[in-house]
């Protein structure tokens, strides 16, 4: 078998996704997802001028070889445009591998650790109250695990806080919406926060919170001691994580567990994080890490210092990201929890995916491959929209990390 040729689609179902289609000469084809929110062109060049051309006519079945090619051959390593392109042609391959041999992706990772993927969603509000009754409504719908994200008093908005209750997402259409922040209310607010929602609903459901890279370690560690007593499952980007070092002081002050990485696009993003045992869980998913091959080598040395995984899984994640990513949580040795962002209603049509949810796990379905396609003249109805990410400033007008 041989790679025939390979097309990338921008769409828009909703929101901007960017989707590779590898064909071979035996008419099997695979797809992979590439796309990068708020910079998405720039991987479809990447991978239309400069990766496709070098892959037609290779073995489909040469995942390992051709990831190293794309790598270690590009000379210019590491990056989110470059891991994301390498990650939509990994996927492929592997989709083309599971189709050719007439089974789902999972059979060929070691096959089925568990009987399912336990997967969180977001609830938020405007406030404590509202986030709390938002807490309430992913429980009644079989949750075991609720992200909880509340708007801070004193802040117009907040990172987190959906005007849609249903479809949290962050991108909006035109050039980059301004945020402001200050990390004081944000302290203030968020102990409260959980406090409230333990005496609501009590011990057993997982709660989660993403603090979205906005502290300083030491504000970390605070904000760590303060929400211990609330037992969280994770407290997800505490800070930004260029510094690896960094997380030693939040380590040294808080048991609250610790999770990071949904922006590492290599294992070197994380060696000391996972070497030193300063994190918990790696959010580090199949798209921007550089595709299944990396991710079950980044999984394996996490295992040994008992870091379990805990795939980014948003909105901008296309279901063809969610597909792979479902198929190697439930094959992988040391899976934490999948973080679970419903798409709306067009993006499901424009992708129809055999993966489905029920009383708190998603499961990947029984489809060869990925169990994920994609409807080309549906797309075509959903051009490409320029959005961006919002940026950030604290209240004195100094740029800050959204
Ligand atoms: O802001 O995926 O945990 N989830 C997140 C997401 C990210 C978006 C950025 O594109 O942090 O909401
Ligand atoms: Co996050």
């Amino acid at each position: 078998m041989r790679i025939q040729d390979a097309k990338v689609f921008v769409c828009s179902p909703g929101r901007n996704f960017v989707t590779l289609k590898i064909s071979t000469d035996e008419g099997v084809y695979g797809l992979g997802d590439c796309t990068l929110n708020g910079r998405e062109l720039a991987v479809a060049s990447y991978l239309t001028d400069h990766v496709i051309p070098c892959i037609v006519g290779r073995d489909p079945f040469q995942t390992e070889d051709v990831w190293q090619y794309l790598y270690r051959g590009a000379y210019w390593r590491k990056g989110p445009v470059t891991m994301s392109a390498i990650a939509a042609v990994d996927m492929a391959l592997w989709d083309i591998k599971g189709k050719a041999l007439n089974t789902p992706l999972y059979n060929l990772l070691g096959g089925k650790s568990r009987t399912g993927v336990m997967v969180y969603g977001h609830a938020n509000g405007r406030d404590l109250e509202e986030t709390s009754d938002q807490v309430a409504k992913y429980i009644d719908e079989g949750y075991l695990a609720v992200r909880a994200q509340s708007g801070v008093p004193g802040l117009p908005s907040t990172y987190g806080v959906s005007k849609d209750k249903t479809f949290y997402e962050p991108a909006e259409k035109g050039l980059p919406p301004e945020n402001s922040w200050s990390s004081e209310k944000y302290l203030n607010h968020v102990p409260k926060l959980f406090k409230a929602l333990r005496t609501r609903f009590g011990d057993d459901v997982h709660l989660l919170h993403d603090a979205h890279h906005r502290l300083t370690p030491i504000q970390a560690a605070r904000l760590g001691k303060e929400i211990e007593p609330y037992h969280l499952f994770w407290l997800e980007d505490a800070v930004t994580a260029e510094l690896q070092e960094g997380f030693r002081i939040i380590r040294q002050h808080t048991t609250t567990p610790l999770a990071v990485g949904e922006i590492f696009d290599t294992v070197w993003d994380a060696r000391l994080l996972i070497s030193e045992q300063l994190i918990d869980y790696l959010r580090m998913t199949v798209v921007r890490g550089g595709g299944i091959t990396p991710l079950r080598k980044v999984a394996a040395f996490a295992d040994l210092y008992h870091v379990q995984t805990g795939c980014h899984g948003a909105t901008d994640l296309s279901p063809v990201t969610m597909g792979a990513a479902l198929h190697f949580d439930i094959s992988v040795g040391n899976f934490g929890i999948q973080e679970y962002m419903r798409h709306t209603p067009e993006t499901d049509e424009v992708f129809p995916h055999a993966y489905w949810f029920k009383d708190g796990y998603l499961h990947p379905g029984d489809k060869p491959g990925l169990g994920v396609d994609f409807d080309e003249k549906l797309a075509a109805k959903f051009p490409y929209e320029r959005a961006y990410l919002p940026v950030n400033r604290k209240l004195d007008g100094t740029m800050w990390n959204w």
